[in-house]
């Protein structure tokens, strides 16, 4: 097991004002948290006045770490919290450039296709493979300029806006000319656990039909993780979803890879990539998170005190 993420805090009680909590009433019990597995990996967990949100890899051990949770006492739990701290990650400063594909050489209002093998390096910050990409800068329905094969738009039912917005990558998933796009990261943490957060969809040409799949492998340094895969009807469109990874660094220089890989050959079968952020815990986080610690053991007190004059 590798914890990725601790988050605490001291949820706000319904009802109780802080002049209440003054006079006792704290002693109240919040609500349990409901365990709830956010994309397998989110585990909220209720402790003392205060809760535990921990994130983790494998989750079939999520009811182990649990378990672990409730013996452990306050003061025992805090402990192994700070022990743990060094593999903590937790939401700061996107390492990626250009992870939302705003930026880019090609003309406004155009799309375009990119690579080694189609049209060279416009994306500000990625490299093109030798497969397949295109550089989605307006309307996924606006042929590519430069196009290979023609007309390559999108079917009119690939009408939603990532959650990132604006620009985006689409990437051929046939194994012909199966796509990927790379970018280098430098001064990375050897043994830090970094998150990989993007947006991604499977789409079709409309110049093509029959049913396809999509999904994307992503490596970082000598890690491949894939995707789900999506399965799309002829001239349908998955819609956008969000996928979250957890990479450990082992080199302080590594790259970045997204290889699209789809099924048919010949459709083609693209998938589409938005909003790329790569994060590490900052000591500004690590700090807060001591503060945290800090007002756990305040609460403690308090209630330990509480209960004394009682
Ligand atoms: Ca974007």
């Amino acid at each position: 097991m590798r914890l990725t993420e601790i988050a605490f805090g001291k949820p706000a009680l319904p009802g109780v004002t802080k002049e209440r909590r003054r006079r006792g009433a704290s002693r109240t019990r919040p609500p349990e948290f409901k365990t709830s597995l956010m994309r397998g990996i989110r585990l909220p967990v209720c402790f003392r006045y205060g809760y535990v949100r921990v994130n983790w890899i494998d989750q079939a051990e999520i009811g182990v770490l649990n378990m672990r949770m409730k013996l452990l006492s306050s003061v025992a739990l805090a402990a192994s919290m700070a022990l743990a701290i060094g593999s903590v990650a937790h939401a700061s400063t996107n390492l990626i450039t250009n992870g939302s594909f705003s930026s880019s050489t090609y003309a406004a209002g155009t799309n375009d296709q990119f690579g080694t093998g189609f049209g060279g390096q416009g994306v500000t910050g990625w490299t093109g493979g030798s497969g397949y990409q295109l550089y989605e800068g307006t309307s996924p329905q606006t042929p590519a300029s430069s196009q290979y094969g023609g007309g390559e738009r999108f079917y009119d039912s690939f009408n939603a806006a990532s959650p990132d917005g604006g620009a985006f990558v689409a990437i051929d998933g046939d194994a012909d000319v199966r796509g990927s796009i790379s970018q280098t990261l430098n001064n990375l943490e050897i043994g830090k656990v970094y998150t990989l957060t993007f947006d991604w969809a499977a789409g079709q040409l409309a110049n093509r039909s029959g049913a396809t799949t999509e999904q994307f492998a992503v490596t970082f340094g000598g890690q491949t993780i894939n995707t789900a895969v999506l399965n799309i009807a002829s001239g349908g469109f998955s819609g956008w979803q969000t996928a979250t990874m957890f990479f450990t660094a082992t080199q302080a220089t590594q790259t970045l890879t997204f290889l699209s890989i789809g099924t048919p050959n010949g459709l083609p079968p693209m998938a589409a990539l938005d909003g790329v952020s790569l994060t590490v815990p900052e000591p500004a986080t690590w700090a807060m998170m001591l503060v945290g610690f800090g007002g756990i053991g305040a609460m403690i007190r308090r209630r330990r005190q509480t209960l004394v004059a009682a």
